[in-house]
């Protein structure tokens, strides 16, 4: 195969990693809970506001983060590339951004910018780096679309937008989506590109996403969620806006699919890290036993670990993750 992707389908297994505000808040906001759903969901499911938000960025301080232990672990164990959030449905850049002023460097005491040094250490290490960039839906920017109930939640996240306010979907790609992946694909060494829930996305606003990747980074791989998600009803012209399938989150396939594939899964029952509310890990049998059924379905397996705030990776990600490194050094 010479195309572009080979390193993308020899790859197998890479690490997830879903870091940001929420990493902080684990799951609860002032004593508000959240049940069975994802930790970086918190900003929507506990109905903050932008600037209640925007203090708890302010606690985000992960002075244990180190790029280079964080590589370690997943080459160590088999991981051959690294997909992390530079922006989660929560608007906030976990790199330098002159676009954005919501960003680690301009709205954290941390001030340092996780993007760069955590690639540079993939990169240096012999792996392959990839962003995962929420292009649709942007909690922070009133113009993004939100998924619904779209009204209560846009007036509950902006208490101060004017009544009547219309939403400029065009505007907010135009202002911050599009200059900002265009930024992370100047400014950063970047081998694939990770979108998710393309709210309103069609082909025409998919493919300003693709021609600006494809302008700076002709080589990067680009996944479905571009503009679809799921793995179904692929129309035949969206196949020139991505590269590959993203199946659904945490789907494991046990069949063949007609084009490549990877399978967006996580240590536990959300992505962000979690220790309120109902969440679950799975146990070292699971993990490989769907490790090995991606795998010979003809997929990439993503395995997604949600470091904590303070930098540190999960232990318990840990050690499913060594379970896994052990079992392929044995079985290849
Ligand atoms: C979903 C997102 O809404 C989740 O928070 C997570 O990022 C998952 C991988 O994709 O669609």
């Amino acid at each position: 195969i010479a195309r572009k992707e080979k390193w993308f389908y020899e790859a197998k297994f890479g690490a997830f990693i879903h870091f940001g505000v929420y990493s902080v808040l684990e799951g609860a906001y002032q004593g508000k809970v959240q049940r069975p759903r994802y930790a970086e969901w918190i900003w929507a499911d506990a109905k903050i506001s932008a600037a209640e938000y925007r203090e708890v960025a302010m606690t985000f301080n992960p002075v244990e983060f180190d790029a280079q232990q964080w590589v370690k672990i997943f080459k160590d164990n088999g991981m051959k590339y690294v997909v992390i959030t530079a922006k989660h449905h929560d608007g906030f850049a976990l790199f330098d951004s002159a676009v954005s002023d919501f960003n680690m460097v301009d709205a954290t005491p941390f001030k340092r910018d996780i993007i760069k040094e955590l690639s540079e250490a993939c990169h240096r290490n012999g792996l392959k780096f990839g962003v995962y960039y929420s292009q649709a839906q942007d909690w922070y920017d009133p113009n993004a679309p939100v998924m619904s109930p779209r009204r209560t939640r846009r007036s509950v996240m902006h208490p101060d937008l004017p009544k009547g306010f219309r939403p400029d979907f065009d505007k907010y790609l135009k202002e911050k989506s599009l200059p900002q992946v265009e930024e992370l694909m100047k400014n950063y060494e970047i081998d694939l590109v990770w979108f998710d829930t393309p709210i309103d996305m069609t082909f025409e606003r998919a493919k300003l996403f693709t021609d600006v990747v494809r302008k700076h980074r002709p080589d990067c791989v680009i996944n479905s969620r571009l503009i679809q998600k799921g793995k179904n009803k692929i129309l035949a012209e969206n196949l020139e806006l991505f590269d590959y399938i993203s199946v659904g989150d945490k789907e494991v396939p046990t069949t063949k699919l007609p084009l490549y594939f990877e399978s967006p899964d996580s240590v536990s029952t959300s992505y962000g890290y979690k220790t309120y509310g109902n969440h679950q890990y799975h146990t070292e049998v699971e993990m490989i036993q769907r490790l090995v059924h991606t795998v010979c379905s003809g997929g990439n397996y993503l395995l997604n670990n949600g470091p904590m705030g303070s930098g540190k990776i999960d232990p318990e990600a840990v050690r499913l993750y060594g379970a896994i490194g052990d079992w392929l050094k044995v079985n290849g």
